[in-house]
């Protein structure tokens, strides 16, 4: 990955951080104490930050005391694309990002970010929880990451400033923000949009100064970026389910003790019930204020057309043999 590292306040922090592992490398100062650094683009409350901090819990309780997470909440340390380049090179212990910044460094990632492949969210669940979900944990080692586990992120439909979006037509040059991911750039563009790539954090002021026209989130990022005060208009396509992960870097990860990577492992899968649990009761809540907020909410009656646009994007993304496999490994997974 190449540096972008910046001079600025957060910049001097990273570093900072970055330097506190160095050091602790180099033998100068011990480090092995201090708490697991993790940064996380969201607020305090949101679910991902608080199942970090419920695993946070967990370390100590099972270390005693010797591990702990403190968390650096609501992008304090850089957009999740910054933070993954600081964590693979292991300046920062812990990142909580979506899939989508991951899919041009590990490829494997595509496969979760796919338009419509998966049928719900038991779907979904199942598919990260057996052999497609931790094969592709595993396929982010080489790139200096451990994948911990993943943490829901619910349904991705469309917002935006100007009218309800109820097929692709509507869509035609509207400008629509995407994250850092070649893959979301190719689905935006699929549906005759312009897609604009963009951190989280500049959503909200993008789209009040007409910058962008819209963008495309699940229903709690949608509310908890206050998108929604700007652009009031939600379109449920539903068109990705990409989940969430939590990484470690892999140079702390392999200073650790054998017993100790295992407590982690434990904790981070065990923080994933208490997630779910978070997460629907936060999408529910969301929706409901949004709507008494005023929000004009659409169903798309007919996908087919954001269907046959998108498919396209599976083919440019999955193309090795082991990529097909658990493609189709997931497509076949029965529904319970
Ligand atoms: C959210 C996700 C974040 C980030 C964000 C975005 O749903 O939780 O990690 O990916 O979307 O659109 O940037």
């Amino acid at each position: 990955m190449k540096s972008t590292f910046k001079t600025d306040r957060r910049g001097f922090l990273v570093a900072g951080l970055a330097s506190g592992a160095a050091l602790s490398v180099g033998g100068c100062i011990d480090h092995s104490h201090r708490p697991l650094y993790s940064a996380d683009a969201h607020p305090e409350d949101y679910p991902t930050v608080q199942a970090v901090k419920e695993m946070g819990r967990l370390l100590k309780e099972r270390s005693e005391g010797r591990l702990s997470v403190k968390i650096f909440s609501g992008g304090q340390l850089g957009s999740e694309r910054d933070t993954l380049e600081i964590t693979s090179f292991g300046g920062l212990d812990m990142n909580r990002v979506n899939l989508a910044p991951l899919n041009s460094i590990a490829p494997m990632t595509a496969i979760p970010s796919l338009p419509f492949l998966f049928r719900s969210t038991d779907h979904l669940r199942r598919s990260l929880d057996g052999e497609p979900g931790e094969a592709i944990l595993r396929s982010l080692e080489p790139h200096g990451l451990i994948g911990l586990c993943y943490y829901d992120s619910g349904e991705r439909s469309f917002y935006n400033t100007k009218h309800p979006i109820k097929s692709p037509a509507d869509m035609k040059g509207m400008k629509i923000r995407v994250q850092n991911s070649d893959l979301y750039l190719a689905m935006i563009k699929a549906l005759g949009a312009d897609p604009i790539p963009m951190a989280l954090g500049d959503v909200y002021q993008s789209l009040v100064q007409g910058v962008i026209d819209g963008a495309e989130n699940n229903w709690p990022s949608y509310e908890s970026g206050s998108h929604y005060e700007a652009a009031q208009y939600y379109s449920l396509s539903r068109h990705v389910m990409a989940p969430e992960a939590l990484l470690m870097s892999k140079s702390r990860w392999d200073k650790l003790p054998k017993s100790d990577q295992a407590i982690v492992r434990q904790a981070a899968k065990d923080s994933v019930p208490y997630m779910r649990e978070l997460w629907d009761e936060r999408v529910t809540g969301a929706r409901t204020r949004l709507i008494e907020a005023g929000v004009i909410v659409n169903e798309v009656d007919d996908l087919a057309p954001f269907i046959e646009r998108m498919r396209p994007v599976w083919d440019r993304f999955i193309v090795t043999d082991e990529q097909k496999r658990l493609v189709k490994m997931i497509e076949d997974m029965g529904d319970s």
